[in-house]
């Protein structure tokens, strides 16, 4: 998969891209991620990539000609065509369904924004699809692109150490994780469940479900429905 990202913050992306995974798979060449800087593609002396809202009102747009003309650039660097997508707040919200769906795609073109939005022209113009990481206000889209990145790449074939993993997670199977232990046996009084240490993995599987069950049914109702 190759992954475009147009950012006004390109040095964001480098901690995170440096991280485990992330960089396991660009080594491999499981995934090709390339960050273009948006301000690249302004037109004045100042470097201007905001302007005011016409009608009035706080804040400033993202203007529609320097992120087109990065776009435009951007999009010529393969062959591919790419899945457009735009961080927005009025997006659909990213979860686990949409990143399983991404992850099938050979090419994602992720749009960050800054300032209060887009000029509207931006979305229309490009055919972009809007994604939300979830109803809470963030600075900018760049935090959201990472997560969109990381919960993708993670999915693709031979990004994990081990195979198996991913399709094990929480949310792929709609209930939350079984409780977890590892050494030692107790630990400061508290004791790892009898069951745990019994071998016999017919019972230990069907404790595991219910314990994911019942936490489920504590924690996220909401996923049962
Ligand atoms: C006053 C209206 N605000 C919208 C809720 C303005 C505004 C705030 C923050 C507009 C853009 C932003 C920056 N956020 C993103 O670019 C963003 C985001 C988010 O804030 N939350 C969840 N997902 C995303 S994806 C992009």
């Amino acid at each position: 998969m190759r992954i475009d990202v147009l950012t006004l913050f390109p040095e964001m992306f480098e901690s995170p891209l440096a991280g485990s995974i992330l960089k396991r798979a660009r080594e491999a060449g499981v995934v090709d991620i390339v960050l273009t800087n948006i301000r690249d593609f302004a037109t004045d002396n100042y470097k201007k990539v905001d302007d005011k809202p016409y009608g009035g009102g706080a804040g400033m747009v993202m203007m529609a000609g320097p992120v087109f003309d990065c776009f435009e650039y951007v999009e010529k660097l393969a062959d591919e065509k790419g899945r457009v997508v735009l961080l927005s707040p009025q997006g659909q919200r990213f979860d686990q369904r949409k990143a399983a769906e991404l992850s099938e795609e050979k090419r994602l073109i992720l749009i960050s924004g800054r300032y209060e939005g887009f000029d509207e022209r931006i979305r229309t113009g490009l055919g972009a699809e809007q994604i939300s990481i979830g109803d809470y206000v963030l600075s900018g889209g760049e935090l959201a692109a990472m997560v969109i990145v990381d919960a993708v790449v993670r999915l693709l074939a031979g990004a994990l150490g081990d195979e198996d993993s991913a399709k094990d997670d929480s949310f792929s199977d709609g209930l939350l994780e079984y409780p977890q232990y590892t050494r030692p046996e107790v630990f400061r009084g508290m004791k790892v469940p009898d069951i745990l240490l019994s071998g016999d993995h017919g019972k230990i599987a069907a404790w595991r479900r219910e314990q994911a069950l019942e936490r489920t049914k504590k924690q996220r109702p909401d996923l049962l429905k």
